[in-house]
């Protein structure tokens, strides 16, 4: 084996052990909270590229609304899809769009991007 044999297999492990870390790794997600006012919280999520924090967590049973702060131009952004909700918004008309959350209940609220692209969640606990 020459020296260019073992460097391309070198730089072959590099890779495998790149793509096993961005595939499964645990990347640390990036998580916000409310700001609880006179028994109303509410939370920003600033959608730029994607979705920033793109994991909200609301406390159980105090009214809340999330805020989707505008900054992006690309279509794909351009709505936000909480299925479980039935909440289809348009963000571009406006720019902070909000998004009623039922918080008499503990659980998980998924949302996307109109193409399912982009994720995020809220979660209530
Ligand atoms: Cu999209």
């Amino acid at each position: 084996m020459n020296i260019s044999q073992i460097f391309t297999i070198v730089i072959g492990l590099i890779l495998i052990a790149f793509i096993i870390w961005w595939f499964f790794g645990k990347h640390k997600e990036a998580s916000g909270t409310s700001t609880i006012v006179n028994n109303e919280q509410t939370a920003t999520i600033v959608v730029n590229g994607g979705y920033s924090p793109s994991t909200v967590v609301l406390k159980k049973g105090v009214p809340a609304q999330v805020n989707f702060d505008m900054r992006d131009s690309t279509a794909c952004l351009s709505h936000v899809v909480f299925e479980q909700l039935g909440v289809n918004e348009d963000l571009t008309k406006q720019k902070i769009t909000t998004v009623n959350i039922p918080t008499d209940k503990a659980g998980t609220y998924n949302f996307a991007c109109g193409m399912d692209m982009f994720h995020g969640k809220v979660v209530v606990k």
